[in-house]
């Protein structure tokens, strides 16, 4: 069959695979929500916004001829996920999922996991600090229960609406981010607790080395569960996957 695939992307591995599946000449299309205003350029067509539940992603798989669909979003996007599970059985496409390992803490992290953002909410129920919170911009207003921090927020565009926390420095700013400039951003901004998503990966891991290497507490919001699917962790083991489900990978 003549390969048509479907990427989900959003991530550093998405990328990976993309610049590999234009290298190898298979037709494929990345595709993302639309959360950013100016996302990264890609050596493929990229298609942005949501398909419309499972449905619309059944029809897409159904309209386009999509023969593989690989899952490359972050970890923390569970309902994407989800409906990729979904829609993929319905109409029975292959689905791989090409993720990252969590972060696992180091002897001497002072590491406090919570299941949610909720989680990290209480966690910050304590007296005034000053609170890296780089979490993206989708779940700020979440933390307004805990005004008597100063929060450093990072943001890959600048705010829109009025933030929801009094006391805050806005950081634009998008990844990959490097161990020196966020151990100097820490320092620079007097942070005294970290809160991070259980990301994986090198493109966010940045905050959680400068941590380490500052003694700094951390506040792990650990990932959402997704029901099990064929999985990988790198991109030529998913090329490895593509060539047993059929696609001719040219060498
Ligand atoms: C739109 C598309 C690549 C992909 C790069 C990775 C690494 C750099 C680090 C911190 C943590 C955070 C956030 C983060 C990182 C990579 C990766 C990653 C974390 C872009 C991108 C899109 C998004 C969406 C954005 C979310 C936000 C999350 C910022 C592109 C740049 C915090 C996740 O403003 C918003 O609405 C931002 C929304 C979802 C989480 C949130 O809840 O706000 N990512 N990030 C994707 C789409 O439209 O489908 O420009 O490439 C991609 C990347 N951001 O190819 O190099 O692989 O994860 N992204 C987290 O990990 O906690 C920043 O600041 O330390
Ligand atoms: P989510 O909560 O799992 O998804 C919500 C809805 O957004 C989905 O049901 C789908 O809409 C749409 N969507 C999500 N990812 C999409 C994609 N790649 N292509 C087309 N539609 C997509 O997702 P999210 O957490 O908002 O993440 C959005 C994007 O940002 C993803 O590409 C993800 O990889 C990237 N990202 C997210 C995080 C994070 O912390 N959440 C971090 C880094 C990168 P429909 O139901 O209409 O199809």
């Amino acid at each position: 069959m003549t390969p048509n695939l479907l990427v989900l992307g959003g991530t550093t591995e998405a990328s990976a695979l993309c610049r590999r599946l234009a290298e190898a000449e298979i037709t494929a299309q990345l595709s993302l929500a639309g959360r950013v205003e100016r996302p990264k350029r890609q050596p493929l067509p990229v298609r942005i916004g949501g398909f419309g539940g499972v449905d619309g992603l059944v029809r897409t798989l159904q309209d386009e001829g999509i023969t593989h669909v690989i899952d490359a979003t972050h970890p923390f996007a569970a309902q994407m996920s989800r409906n990729a599970i979904a829609a993929c059985a319905r109409a029975q496409v292959p689905l791989l999922a090409l993720t990252r390992p969590a972060w696992k803490a180091e002897p001497g992290d002072q590491w406090q996991h919570v299941p949610d953002i909720a989680g990290a909410v209480a966690a910050l129920d304590r007296a005034p600090t000053r609170v890296l919170l780089a979490v993206g911009r989708m779940h700020l207003a979440d933390f307004a229960p805990n005004p008597q921090h100063h929060y450093v927020l990072r943001l890959v565009d600048p705010p829109e609406a009025p933030l929801p926390l009094p006391d805050r420095t806005v950081i634009v700013d998008r990844g990959p981010f490097s161990l020196e400039n966020d151990r100097a951003l820490m320092l620079d901004h007097g942070i005294g607790i970290v809160v991070s998503k259980n990301a994986g990966g090198t493109g966010a891991s940045a905050k959680i080395l400068a941590a380490r290497a500052l003694g700094l507490p951390v506040i792990m919001i650990d990932r959402p569960s997704i029901p099990t699917r064929p999985e990988v962790h790198d991109v030529e083991a998913a090329m490895t996957w593509l060539g047993a489900h059929g696609v001719d990978l040219g060498v």
